[in-house]
């Protein structure tokens, strides 16, 4: 964008030809000091930001969104090539190779999978590069969107703060997250186990998420990837029916709980009010006073249940009144 500065005075904007000569595109008139036509800057800024949206993926309604995300060179684009079976994303060591997402359609049992190899997501203090910035945002962008992120990891390196921010950054989204180990050909096989707990340990979130080791450019475990990213996709569509939520809500009911002042909580009901992620809704009569501890002890209750591992799940607190007891 080009715009030409200290056009201060009101009324007409002087001939802008000399600058439309720099072939940078239309000059955009305006003053830093009196604050003129920055509205418009404003509104051709927002314009431009429209079109790199464009650039993103296209996605399929039917199918399973895949978001392959991570940092450079975890491979990435090797494990869609894998799963292409041919060379569809430039493949290269040198990190920053990606620009676009690429994509791939896949059926895997009966699941359709529409997978998006995206650019790598960053540290906020690296994208200063225009180019890199807007491929780091389509990348986040694509983990909106997405219904479920694989998140690689580059097992013969170690993980990084990165990467446990970009995990972090997916369940903040409520996109469903699959974690896969990446390169596991170059690491000792027997070691797996070890390296899923450690990971656990260190990051207590991912209980509720697999973690797979993988190897994009053998095919090790690639096919159980597939088939746990399918199940987590499929899982994040299913509704509860409102009759067996409620009976779980009623197993609850029967437990005492109190504020710190000791009025009785109650949980009347809940619904399911939204799939993809799955969200409920949960009415009490004291729906601030709800403990966290409790809170998550019922959001570990629905997981286990409905066997939502790999999902985040929404849980709303909403106010009802409570059935008044009747004293005699
Ligand atoms: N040994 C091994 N190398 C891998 C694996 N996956 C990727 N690589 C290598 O890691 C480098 C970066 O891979 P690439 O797919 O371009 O990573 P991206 O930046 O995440 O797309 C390349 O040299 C790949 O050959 C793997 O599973 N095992
Ligand atoms: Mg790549």
């Amino acid at each position: 964008m080009l715009a030409v500065n200290k056009v201060d005075e009101a009324g007409p904007v002087a001939p802008l030809d000399e600058f439309y000569r720099l072939g940078l595109g239309e000059p955009l008139p305006v003053s830093a000091v009196t604050g003129r036509r920055s509205g418009d800057l404003l509104d051709a800024l927002i314009a431009l930001f429209d079109e790199v949206e464009a650039y993103g993926p296209e996605w399929d309604e039917a199918a399973i969104r895949v978001a392959l995300v991570g940092r450079p060179n975890v491979g990435k684009s090797t494990l869609i090539n894998h799963l292409a079976g041919y060379q569809v994303s430039i493949v290269h060591d040198r990190p920053g190779t990606t620009r676009d997402p690429t994509q791939l359609r896949l059926t895997w049992q009966d699941s359709h999978l529409q997978f998006v190899d995206t650019a790598g997501l960053r540290r906020r203090s690296k994208v200063d590069d225009p180019v890199e910035f807007y491929s780091t945002r389509r990348a986040a962008n694509s983990i909106d969107q997405a219904d479920v992120a694989v998140v690689l990891i580059d097992g013969a390196e170690g993980w990084v703060m990165q990467d446990a921010r970009i995990m972090e950054q997916v369940i903040k989204s409520g996109c469903g997250l699959v974690v896969a180990i990446n390169k596991w050909d170059l690491v000792a096989e027997s070691t797996a186990d070890e390296y899923r707990h450690e990971l656990r340990d260190r990051y207590p979130f991912l209980r509720n998420y697999p973690v797979l080791c993988i190897s994009g450019l053998t095919g090790r475990r690639v096919h159980k990837c597939l088939e746990v990213v399918a199940a987590v996709g499929n899982k994040r569509r299913t509704r509860i029916p409102t009759a067996r939520l409620n009976k779980i809500i009623q197993q609850f009911s029967g437990e005492y709980l109190a504020t710190q002042e000791g009025r009785d909580i109650r949980l009347l009901y809940a619904t399911q009010h939204a799939i993809n992620p799955p969200a409920f809704t949960i009415f009490t009569n004291l729906p601030r006073s709800v403990p966290g501890n409790y809170r998550r002890h019922i959001e570990n209750r629905l997981r286990s249940e409905f066997d939502f591992e790999g999902t985040p799940l929404r849980i709303a607190w909403r106010h009802r009144k409570g059935y008044r007891e009747v004293r005699s």
